[in-house]
Parts: structure tokens; C-alpha cells; sequence
């Protein structure tokens, strides 16, 4: 037998089928309560999109710690056998919501744990770098990213005035028109937090970290003809790989690492190791492993779970800091604001987003949408002679703490011994891709700019290219050259 359908309130309902009117053929009545509830409530069913990482898919599970870092961190999530149940959401950056996975595009890499000091958010990306090294120019990248005021559409002359009037994007463009731009699923790409943290030890000794979550299903990826193909097929490829996966058991997982760099040593390093445009060389600084992390439960709701989740780097934990990474601290404001903006006040009570394995102890109270009961005999106001919350330095711990020079300026970051907005990327392409991986990056890039790029852009984006590496910024210029006369198939 199932259930009578009610209203919103419980209240049993006469009839799925028909409006209330005055007779069979008369007008619908305005007390037809029921009526107006269902049309009210579909009107406002959606929450705005996400302005960045719209489209994405997620699924919770766990990290379990396999090694001791302890000598690095006191976060309690970290400790030797720790396990944590975590929620994940992978997504790509620039498509709305119903645009194909299957985009060339970085790939959000959200992960949220749920540890016994509250919630710590890793918000990174399939990606160890980003495209740009100060918040402020963050809107201008992603405008060009998007759509034209004008007629709606995206264009490739837009993106590319913007790339190649900012050097400092040059990196992680090598990345994103590689193999690694779309990778076959989100099982089959790897994870990085991006940005340098700071991890602090029992002991208050502070070290530099940079987090890598290596995929064990293997990188594998999409040439941009699959791509092509399978976005005209089926838009959700990869939310669908991942349901499928853990449906069938199939659980995904990576397998965690740090690098560590002590504090002395950022000053010397040849790279500046806060700069989000640059990675440390793996030679420098060794990975070292954490744990297993492990994706092995789907959401019970999509919407509930993975539309309203809310993921934020200001949510760090004791033994966990930030840093002068300027795109780390632009992003510690700007998350929090979208959720209030997007899923409300109180966020933080829906069920993706609740301290699960912490007590909430906050001074918080009332604002749209309430849904937790503050004690009715505890304070809402500190201090207070009533038994009301007081902050505990012995449990609690400064967000990071480092030596800097005062004066207050608008300038870009201290230069260090190799700083160079292509280094990293000729590296990229000398050092780490073969020759078949530099191939489909010729061909990625010349198919991108025959889409659209013309001059004065044009000059640029072979000059861009040329800095990046001269060999291969002369095969981008005789592609793009031999497909605009019409030469190249
Ligand atoms: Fe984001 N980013 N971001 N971003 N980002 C958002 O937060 C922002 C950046 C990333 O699955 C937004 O809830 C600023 C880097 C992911 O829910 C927004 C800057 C990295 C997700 C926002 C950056 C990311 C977001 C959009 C420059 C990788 C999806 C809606 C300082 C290290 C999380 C929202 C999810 C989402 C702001 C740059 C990753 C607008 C200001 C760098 C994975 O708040």
C-alpha cells in the first residue's frame, strides 16, 4: 500500500489529477490551495548555478591514514590510522549546468572531511597550478571564459586576448590543451589542493605543504575527437562513469601525499613557492604519503547532496594553516559569500554541510531558513555568565603564521632565483611530455585558435607560444597558418 500524497504540511491531498474549479468547465478556484502549492514550489525549485564549477558530480567515502606525518601536523585527521568520512564533488570550470563533461576544461576536485575538529575543506583541482597568481584578476579570467555580452556565445578570441595578455597563464594553458585538459573520467585524474598550506605539529613547528591526491584507476584521458563525440552522446559522461562505478562497487580511490618544505627554506627556494602559477619539482621536494582516500557511497539525493554542498578553503582545521598564497586568501572571503549567496544563511545546517563528527558550539542564531535549535537557556552572546561557549586556545589554533614585510603595497610576488612566467611551462613540454603527448598538444592548441582567433591576437598567441618553447610555438604558427590557408585538412 503507499502512502496518500499530502501536501507540503502532510496534509492528505483529494487528487493528483485535477484542479479545483466550479463545475467540470467552470474556473479554477483560487482556494485550490494544493494547486498553487505544486505551481508555487516548481517556480522555485532551482538555486543559482555555481558562477564557476557549475556542472559536476560527487559521492562520499573516506581517507584512512597509512603512514605517520605526525612529525608534520597535529590535524587530527592526519594522525597515524586516522579514518574520516569525506564528501567529494568533481566538476569542470567554465560550462553552466547542463553543458557536456566531456569540455576541455580544468577539473574542480572538492573534497570536504568531516573530522572531529569540524570540517576541513580541500578545494583544489585536477590540476597542481592555476591560471593566474592574484584574486583580484579572477572575475576578468573567468568573463573570458564565458559568454560574450553581446550574442551569448563563447568565444576563443576572447580567451586568448586574455591568456596572452597574461603571461603568468601560461603553465597551466600548457596543461589544460594537453592530454590532461579532459580526462576520461573523474576516476581516472589525479587531485592537488593547488595551493601551499601550512601544517603545524604538536610541537608549533610549521612546515610548507603541497597536498596530491594520485588516482589508483591510472591518469587516462579523452582526445579532443572522443571528446567531441561523446559531448554530442551524453552530456553527463563522466557524473554517470562515477554513479555507475560505485553502484556496482567499483570503488574509486587515490592514494594521498604531501610535499613538505620547512619555513627557512621558501625564502631561497628558486621557485617562489606561494606563487599558484609554479609547482615544486618533485626532485626538490619528494612526495610523501598520507593515506588512501576512498569514494564508496553515491548521494542519496543529488540535489540535496551534491547541488547544495558547500565546500570552502576558510574551513581549516588545528594543524592546518594558509598561506601568503594571494589566490588561497582571496578564495578563504569569496566561497563562504557565494554559499550565503546561493544556498543561504544557514548553509551550514543542510545535511552535506554539517559538522558530523564535531559538536557546533557557534554564537549563530536565527536568519532565513533556521533549521538547528540553539539552547533556549544558553546565552547567544559572549562573554556571558551562563554556561554559554567560551574559545579554548588548547583546542583551537591561529589559521597560519608567517614573517612578511609590512609596508603596504599593490605589487606582485617577491621574484625568486628561476621565476619566469614560461619556465615552468617550456619544463612542461621539454622535460615531462613525449612526443606523441607534444603532438596532441600541437594539434589541441592549433585546433583551439582556428576556432576563432584572429589578429591582432593572432601574433600573440605565436609569440606566447614561442616563449613557452621555440620548437613548439613554430609548429602552433605553421598549423594555424596551414588550416587558415586552407592547406591543412
Ligand atoms: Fe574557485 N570558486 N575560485 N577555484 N572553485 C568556486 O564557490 C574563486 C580557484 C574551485 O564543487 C565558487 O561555491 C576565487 C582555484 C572548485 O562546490 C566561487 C578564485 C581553485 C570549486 C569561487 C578561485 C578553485 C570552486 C563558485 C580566485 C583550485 C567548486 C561557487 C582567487 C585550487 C566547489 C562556489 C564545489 C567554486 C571563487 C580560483 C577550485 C565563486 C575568488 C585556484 C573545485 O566562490
Amino acid at each position: 500500500m503507499t502512502e496518500p500524497t499530502t501536501t507540503n504540511t502532510g496534509i492528505p491531498v483529494q487528487s493528483d489529477d485535477e484542479s479545483l474549479t466550479a463545475g467540470a468547465q467552470g474556473p479554477i478556484l483560487l482556494h485550490d490551495h494544493y494547486l498553487i502549492e505544486k505551481l508555487a514550489q516548481f517556480n522555485r525549485e532551482r538555486v543559482p548555478e555555481r558562477i564557476v564549477h557549475a556542472k559536476g558530480s560527487g559521492a562520499y567515502g573516506e581517507l584512512v591514514v597509512t603512514n605517520d606525518v605526525s612529525r608534520y601536523t597535529k590535524a587530527k585527521l592526519f594522525q597515524p590510522g586516522a579514518r574520516t568520512e569525506s564528501l567529494a564533488r568533481f566538476s569542470t570550470v567554465a560550462g553552466e549546468q547542463g553543458s557536456p563533461d566531456t569540455w576541455r576544461d580544468p577539473r574542480g576536485f572538492a573534497v570536504k572531511f568531516y573530522t572531529e575538529d569540524g570540517n576541513y575543506d580541500l578545494v583544489g583541482n585536477n590540476t597542481p597550478i592555476f591560471f593566474i597568481k592574484d584574486p583580484i584578476k579572477f572575475p576578468d579570467f573567468i568573463r573570458s571564459q564565458k559568454r560574450l555580452p553581446g550574442n551569448g556565445l563563447r568565444d576563443h578570441n576572447m580567451q586568448w586576448d586574455f591568456w596572452t595578455l597574461r603571461p603568468e597563464t601560461a603553465h597551466q594553458v600548457t596543461w589544460l590543451m594537453g592530454d590532461r585538459g579532459i580526462p576520461k573520467s573523474y576516476r581516472h585524474m589525479n587531485g592537488y589542493g593547488s595551493h601551499t598550506y601550512q601544517w603545524i605539529n604538536a610541537a608549533g613547528e610549521r612546515f610548507w605543504v603541497k597536498y596530491h591526491f594520485k588516482t589508483d584507476q591510472g591518469i587516462e584521458f579523452l582526445t579532443q575527437a572522443e571528446a567531441d563525440r561523446i559531448a554530442g552522446e551524453d552530456a553527463d559522461y563522466h557524473r554517470k562513469d562515477l554513479w555507475e562505478a560505485i553502484e556496482r562497487g567499483d570503488f574509486p580511490s587515490w592514494t594521498v601525499y604531501v610535499q613538505v618544505m620547512p619555513v627557512a627554506e621558501a625564502e631561497g627556494y628558486r621557485f617562489n613557492p606561494f606563487d599558484l602559477t609554479k609547482v615544486w619539482s618533485h626532485k626538490d621536494y619528494p612526495l610523501i604519503e598520507v593515506g588512501k582516500w576512498t569514494l564508496n557511497r553515491n548521494p542519496r539525493n543529488y540535489f540535496v547532496d551534491i547541488e547544495q554542498a558547500a565546500f570552502e578553503p576558510s574551513n581549516v582545521v588545528p594543524g592546518i594553516g594558509f598561506s601568503p598564497d594571494k589566490m588561497l586568501l582571496g578564495r578563504v572571503f569569496a566561497y563562504a559569500d557565494a554559499h550565503r549567496y546561493r544556498i543561504g544563511t544557514n548553509y551550514a545546517q543542510l545535511p552535506p554541510n554539517q559538522a558530523r563528527a564535531a559538536e557546533v558550539n557557534s554564537y549563530s542564531k536565527e536568519g532565513a531558513m533556521r533549521y538547528y535549535y540553539n539552547e533556549p537557556n544558553v546565552p547567544v552572546y559572549a562573554p556571558n555568565s551562563f554556561g554559554g561557549p567560551h574559545a579554548d586556545p588548547e583546542k583551537s589554533q591561529d589559521d597560519g603564521i608567517w614573517d612578511f614585510d609590512p609596508a603596504i603595497v599593490r605589487a606582485g610576488y617577491l621574484q625568486h632565483a628561476e621565476d619566469g612566467d614560461f619556465t615552468q611551462a617550456g619544463i612542461l613540454v621539454r622535460e615531462v611530455l613525449d612526443d606523441a603527448q607534444r603532438k596532441r598538444l600541437v594539434d589541441n592548441i592549433v585546433g583551439h585558435v582556428l576556432g576563432g582567433v584572429r589578429e591582432p591576437v593572432l601574433s600573440r598567441v605565436f609569440q606566447y607560444w614561442k616563449n613557452v618553447d621555440a620548437d613548439l610555438g613554430k609548429r602552433v604558427e605553421e598549423g594555424v597558418r596551414a588550416g587558415l590557408d586552407g592547406s591543412q585538412s
